[in-house]
C-alpha cells in the first residue's frame, strides 16, 4: 500500500473483524488549508491464521496494560515463539488493547502464557485453535 499525502497518525487494527490487520491512517497536515481525507486500507489477506487475545484484569488493571503474552507454535515444522506485551500503541496513532497476533500456516498454538504484572501470575493454557478471539480474565482464565 502507499499515499502520496503526509500523515500524523496510524493505527493497526482489524477493523472488519476477518482476522487481518488493516491500516488507518490520518492524512493532511497540522494547518487548516492543508487537510485530507484519512485513508483506511483494508487488508485483503494472504490466506494464513491468526489469534485474538482480550485480557481482562481482575488484580492488575482491568485493560490488562503491562500483561505479557508468549506463543508457541509450529509452522511447517518449524517451532516459533511470538511474545507481545499489552499497551496502546505509543504516540501519533494507537492501536486496540485486543492482541491480533498471526500465526502464519499454523492451525493450533501449541502452548498459551499470559503472565499479569500485579498479581505477578501466569497463566498456562495449551492446544488453543487458530482464527478466534479469546477473552482471558486474570482469575478465572478463558472465559470465550
Ligand atoms: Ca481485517
Amino acid at each position: 500500500m502507499g499515499h502520496l499525502q503526509k500523515g500524523h497518525g496510524t493505527a493497526f487494527a482489524d477493523f472488519d473483524h476477518d482476522g487481518d490487520q488493516d491500516v488507518y491512517v490520518q492524512l493532511g497536515g497540522a494547518y487548516k488549508a492543508d487537510v485530507f481525507g484519512n485513508a483506511l486500507f483494508q487488508n485483503p489477506g494472504f490466506g494464513t491464521n491468526w489469534i485474538k487475545l482480550k485480557l481482562v484484569g481482575e488484580k492488575s488493571n482491568r485493560s490488562a496494560i503491562g500483561s505479557k503474552i508468549k506463543l508457541e507454535f509450529s509452522e511447517n515444522g518449524v517451532k516459533r515463539t511470538v511474545h507481545r506485551t499489552i499497551n496502546g500503541g505509543g504516540s501519533f496513532g494507537g492501536n486496540p488493547l485486543r492482541s491480533e497476533i498471526g500465526i502464519g500456516k499454523s492451525r493450533e498454538i501449541e502452548r498459551l502464557e499470559v503472565y499479569w504484572p500485579a498479581s505477578k501470575t501466569t497463566q498456562q493454557f495449551s492446544n488453543i485453535k487458530a482464527n478466534q478471539l479469546l477473552k482471558i480474565n486474570e482469575v478465572t482464565g478463558i472465559i470465550q
